[in-house]
């Protein structure tokens, strides 16, 4: 069965835009690239002493299960030389599923709807930019509702 992925990108290590470029020609042999936002440039949040991000959204048609598309997702990574070496610090790649049609999942190895995308603004603008009426299947709002009620926060600028 073919079910509609959101995914979110991120790279603040290198040759940011080739990476998310090449991940995203990757992500074909994973599932159909419906669509894919703007970049955006942005300023990191939780850890904030590091690069600028530069950030995307992603709508992917796949056939995958859920885990089987997080394996397949931590594979690009691994691919395009990411390394964990500090929690929420600097990377080459991320690669985050928000929301996997309307699936609820809470497993110690994945959470869907990524348990922060509601509070990121470097998330739900590329977002609402492919998928503004998509919704969330817990919160009940949509992407643009999402935004709406978010306060000013770390600046995101479309590229
Ligand atoms: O969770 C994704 C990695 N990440 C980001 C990011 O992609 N963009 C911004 N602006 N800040 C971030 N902090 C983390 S961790």
């Amino acid at each position: 069965m073919r079910r509609q992925a959101y995914l979110s990108l991120g790279s603040n290590l290198g040759d940011r835009e080739g990476q998310l470029r090449e991940a995203i020609r990757l992500l074909e042999s994973v599932g159909h690239v419906a669509a894919v936002s703007s970049f955006y440039e942005t300023e990191p949040v939780e850890v904030t002493d590091q690069p600028w991000f530069l950030n995307c959204a992603v709508e992917l048609e796949t056939e995958k299960t859920p885990m089987e598309l997080m394996q397949s997702l931590l594979k690009i990574e691994k691919q395009m030389g990411r390394e964990r070496l500090q929690k929420k610090g600097p990377r080459t790649l991320d690669i985050d599923i928000l929301l996997f049609g309307d699936k609820v999942i809470e497993t110690p190895e994945l959470t869907v709807p990524h348990p922060a995308m509601h509070e990121r603004r470097f998330v739900l603008e590329p977002l609402a930019e492919i998928a503004p009426g998509a919704r969330h299947p817990v919160l009940g709002k949509t992407i643009v509702e999402m935004l709406q009620d978010l306060p000013q926060g770390p600046a995101v600028r479309k590229i």
